[in-house]
């Protein structure tokens, strides 16, 4: 792994993306946006390092348009990517788990992308100095879309700017780049543009994301299965079925799986992604369409276990090509190693009736 102590110069992120850029010049407008996604990312990461030491931790005060308590950090986050958005350019509209409706940018000058983004998944686990996360997904806008407008002109809403802000609702099928950014013992930046996936680990020394996990792939088989198990009263039966038989060593391996959870979406995912198995968040009682949100949490992490050799699926269809009909919307997700979610999704098959 790559380090400037080596004395070697490593590959940083800012290297990574204009060797992308060398050989593929339309790549050059995703550069400046995943340039001011990674200053973002840097700003959140030494924000919530500092937390405790600056009184950022706790209640807004308010309530965001999901009806749940904001804390500081969540307002503070979604700030920062706004902020490091809003000049670039190259982008006309985002959607944040923070805002009720998508927004324009503050300045579009032929931005050709739309960017969606939960600016701190986990938050409420911050107090605790738990690992959470910034979740990030850009999607291409169509022709016309391409916005061109200045901060001064951007409440006289055309009617083709306000049809471009619902063009914000697309399947995970269409994302352009997608990733996350942890932040946990280490801020790792892992992000992929339908070609791979690749991780990069900050740096502080240098302030720098240093790629550390070139071409991430997930096994094709794990032995961990993580979930909110005190929701399994609430489960359909299927994933009843699934999880005891995973307890048992009655699964397909006949080996016992162990369980973690962290409850913060973006370090589960990770560990998943880097050692295999399945996170999963169903449907149950209290959340019949599930609890993650589909735009801006569920599709961008799909995507990105896919590119990394994974899977996706509600239990009975793929993520990516579920078409949003809302910003915020709900879905079940199970994603993880390739035999696990097809595992899982054999439970859900209808048995099949004796003749
Ligand atoms: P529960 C955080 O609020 C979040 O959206 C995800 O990061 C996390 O995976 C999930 O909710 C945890 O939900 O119901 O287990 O606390």
């Amino acid at each position: 792994r790559a380090s400037v102590a080596r004395g070697h110069a490593p590959t940083t992120l800012s290297r990574f993306m204009l060797e992308r850029t060398r050989d593929d010049p339309e790549s050059r407008d995703l550069e400046a946006l995943i340039a001011s996604v990674q200053m973002a990312c840097k700003t959140i990461s030494a924000l919530v390092l500092r937390a405790g030491l600056e009184e950022l931790t706790g209640l807004q005060g308010e309530t965001n348009v999901q009806g749940e308590e904001q804390k500081k950090l969540d307002v503070i986050a979604n700030q920062v990517l706004k902020d490091a958005l809003r000049y670039t350019g190259r982008l006309g509209v985002v959607a944040s788990e923070e805002e009720a409706l998508p927004l324009l940018v503050d300045e579009a000058l032929d931005s050709r992308y739309v960017a969606v983004f939960d600016p701190l998944d986990g938050s409420s686990n911050i107090d605790a100095s738990i690992a959470t996360g910034t979740i990030f997904g850009i999607f291409r806008q169509t022709e016309e879309c391409r916005l061109n407008y200045r901060s001064d002109e951007k409440d006289v809403l055309d009617a083709n700017a306000t049809k471009c802000l619902l063009n914000t609702l697309q399947p995970g099928d269409s994302l352009v780049a997608a990733g996350y950014c942890m932040y946990s013992s280490s801020t790792i930046l892992v992000l992929t543009f339908g070609d791979g996936v690749h991780g990069f680990t900050l740096d502080s020394a240098v302030n720098e994301f240093v790629l550390t996990h070139p071409r991430m792939r997930i096994p094709d088989r794990g032995k961990i299965y993580s979930c909110n198990e005190a929701n399994e009263p609430l489960w359909d039966a299927p994933v009843r079925d699934y999880v005891r038989d995973l307890k048992l060593g009655r699964g397909q391996t006949a080996t016992r799986y162990s369980s973690r959870y962290v409850g913060s979406m973006v370090a589960d995912v990770h560990r998943t992604l880097l050692h295999g198995g399945l996170w999963f968040y169903p449907a149950d009682t209290t959340h019949p369409s599930g609890k993650i949100r589909l735009l801006y949490e569920a599709a961008p992490m799909s995507f990105i276990v896919e590119q990394a050799g994974g899977r996706s699926s509600t239990g009975t269809r793929s993520i990516l090509s579920i078409h949003p009909t809302t910003v915020h919307q709900r879905v079940a997700v199970f994603l993880g190693s390739k035999d696990d979610v097809a595992e899982l999704e054999s439970y859900f098959l209808p048995t099949i009736v004796a003749p």
